[in-house]
């Protein structure tokens, strides 16, 4: 049984794009899949409604604008614009495509902000934040770069991106500088408010048993919720949601972003004569799709909000899993990226390429590699050679030999077929398996092409015109039967289709239950070829564009590295160092880290020092070497492993050791 139509209506919504840079392939992981989802569900009968907007505020927003030199306000417009060009150029349809600085989300979040205050789930603290002694201001989020104190890598104020991953409150950071000017940050006291989530883990645990949607989102969330902190959710900013009677502090963004789900029903409710309160207050289905590294902020804090301020909880998180480009990690500022206009969309692809890329690599929920040759093998072999090649060789061959559909009844075999292939998709869809879906379509058309081949009427023609015009009529059917499975896919190619069977109605409002009705016998016109072959030439050029582009990031980033200029320090601050010879004594991997090494060391004394250095250093190779180490660095927990100290290296080509010139004594000091 289908998990649709269902009794509840549905609202399907996209996690909101950051109104701050381009669109990318990485984004469209989630979209495209989303908006097949809607399509199908359609195709089944199931109203749904399709919601996204852009996210407006934030401190990357912010520090963005500050350094383009323009207001936040017209950097999101700009980027509000281009992000609901490309979906509409990729065919990626929404109902409602909002802004979350809009008046209703600023007015929704208010309420319910102060509806949480009313319950108590709200109060004050006073905390450490870092400051700016010479801007003069709090730096929240992005305006801090240290050391996360789980991992040890570089991380940014609210987020560990380049380790862990971890989501960091104010004040967590290490070592905390200043984004603007460079210079080290103070510790200065203010009085923030906190979200109460820990008081709602009883309420999660029980939850989250009920919540469908991706293994990999709910796994994850269930094992969040033994440990829940309260969440910081103010900030010192201009920009943003106002927090109620405080006029220097704004909302978390991650506060308004996600109310904006809210906000955007009701505004598309407004325009379009219906209730959004039949789907945030009463018995709805919300199914959010999300990137999954967004999952804590969906599957944990987003329903405790709801929860707390009394609106309907998400029925279904949907969690894509991550993008490689060309098989390495996507990383903009390293190149790695496919922008979706400058990359694709003018270079002549058309979206549906991307579209059946995105939904057939393989599962919603795995890391997807996107490379220019598989794109021209999956385009090439299946696209062209199996679906496309059946579809034109059936068009024309009946075109050509019958002037269109011939008379005849199909087999019941066939109709066979086409049921069984209909269940296995809806189904696939139901457990949200895209390529599963796409895979059993593809299988629909090898066994046309199968059947077409095994058949032979082109012999058939010559002997016997009625034989051969009921394998027509049969193919024929098998073709329709593509054309509307396929439509969620490939809607633009599958509607130019749909007008090559010469079949009434709207491709896109007909249901997948019309694949069964027998298709008429009609006129054709001479059909056009749908998919055609990439050439090598092509991906050659693509791939050296992308090649360019990591290049540039390369030298850029070694650049910026030689040019950060850090402020002048007399000798004695820098004598403050205390920098000496030390022997590795031994060394060891750290459980669960694929980063970091417990070096222990003779600097005169033993000391156990942690060390990010796995990744280019195995332990055995470490034990008897001398290396220079920071004595004085203050005592830190790295994976639970205390370290003092800080061996000393230089970051080039993966990370190299400074070693003495010969042998010396421990703790010999170095000037
Ligand atoms: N704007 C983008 C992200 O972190 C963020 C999503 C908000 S969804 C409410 O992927
Ligand atoms: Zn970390």
């Amino acid at each position: 049984m289908s998990n649709f139509p269902s009794k509840e209506p549905v609202l399907v919504t996209c996690g909101l794009p950051y109104a701050n840079g381009r669109c990318h392939i990485g984004h469209l992981r989630t979209y495209i899949p989303a908006d097949i989802f809607v399509r199908a569900l359609r195709k089944q009968c199931q109203e749904a409604v399709f919601i996204c907007g852009s996210d407006a505020h934030g401190t990357p927003i912010v520090v963005n604008a500050e350094e383009l030199g323009i207001t936040p306000g017209e950097l999101i417009s700009t980027y509000h614009k281009h992000f609901d060009n490309i979906f509409k150029m990729m065919e990626v349809e929404f109902n409602f495509f909002g802004n979350t600085d809009s008046p209703t989300n600023h007015a929704r979040t208010t309420s319910i902000v102060e509806s949480l205050i009313d319950a108590g789930y709200v109060y004050p603290q006073v905390i450490k934040l870092a400051y700016c002694p010479y801007d003069k201001r709090f730096l929240p989020d992005r305006y801090v770069e240290g050391i996360c104190p789980y991992c040890g890598a570089l991380a940014r104020g609210d987020e560990c991106d380049l380790g862990c991953g971890r989501h960091l409150e104010p004040g967590e950071i290490r070592n905390a500088r200043c984004k603007i000017c460079g210079n080290p940050a103070e510790y200065r006291e203010q009085e923030h408010f906190f979200f109460r989530l820990s008081a709602f883990s009883g309420f999660l645990s029980k939850y989250l048993e009920t919540l469908r949607g991706t293994p990999n989102a709910i796994n994850y969330a269930k094992e969040w919720v033994r440990e829940l902190k309260d969440w910081c959710i103010t900030r010192n900013l201009e920009w943003g949601v106002r927090f109620p009677d405080h006029e220097d502090l704004v909302v978390y963004v991650w506060v308004d972003a996600p109310i904006g789900y809210i906000s955007f029903t009701e505004e598309w409710a407004n325009t379009t004569g219906n209730d959004w309160e039949r789907y945030w207050k009463g018995d709805s289905r919300i199914i959010h799709f999300i990137g999954e590294d967004i999952t804590y902020h969906h599957c944990i804090f987003w329903p405790a909000m709801l929860k707390g301020a009394g609106y309907t909880l998400p029925w279904a998180v949907v969690a894509s899993g991550m993008l490689k480009i060309e098989d390495k990690k996507f990383s903009k500022s390293r190149g790695y990226v496919v922008w979706v206009d400058e990359d694709y969309l003018n270079h002549g692809f058309h979206p549906d390429l991307l579209r059946y890329y995105i939904a057939s690599y393989t599962s919603h929920t795995k890391e997807l590699n996107f490379s220019w040759k598989i794109f021209q093998d999956k385009v090439n072999n299946e696209l062209v050679a199996a679906f496309g090649n059946f579809l034109h060789r059936t068009l024309h061959f009946a075109y050509k030999n019958f002037g269109g559909i011939p008379e005849g009844e199909v087999d019941k075999e066939i109709f066979d077929k086409i049921r069984s292939t209909t269940d296995s998709v809806v189904s696939a869809l139901d457990e949200y398996e895209f390529k599963k879906a796409a895979d059993d379509i593809m299988e629909l058309a090898q066994y046309g092409n199968a059947y077409f081949q095994s058949h032979e009427p082109w012999q058939l023609i010559k002997k016997d015109k009625e034989a051969c015009g009921h394998v027509l009529k049969n193919s024929l059917q098998i073709a329709k039967a593509l054309v509307l499975l396929f439509e969620p896919v490939l809607p633009g190619k599958m509607e130019k289709a749909w007008k090559q069977l010469s079949l009434p109605g709207d491709i896109h409002a007909l249901r997948f239950d019309e694949a069964l009705v027998e298709i008429p016998s009609q006129k054709l016109e001479a059909p056009e070829i749908l998919f055609s072959k990439i050439e090598d030439k092509k991906i050659k050029e693509m791939e050296s564009i992308l090649d360019r582009r990591i290049k540039v990031a390369i030298s850029k980033e070694k650049k910026q590295e030689i040019e950060a200029e850090k402020p002048a320090i007399t000798f004695e601050e820098f004598q403050k160092l205390d920098i000496r010879i030390g022997t590795v004594l031994a060394a060891e991997n750290i459980p669960g880290s694929d980063k970091l090494l417990k070096l222990e060391v003779d600097i005169g004394e033993k000391r156990q020092v942690v060390a990010g250095i796995a990744k280019s250093h195995k332990p055995d190779q470490l034990v008897g070497c001398q290396v220079v180490v920071l004595a004085n660095m203050k005592p830190a927990r790295l994976f639970g492993v205390e370290s003092r100290g800080m061996i000393l290296a230089a970051d080039g080509d993966g990370t190299v050791l400074l070693l003495p010139e010969k042998k010396i004594k421990e703790g010999t000091k170095v000037r």
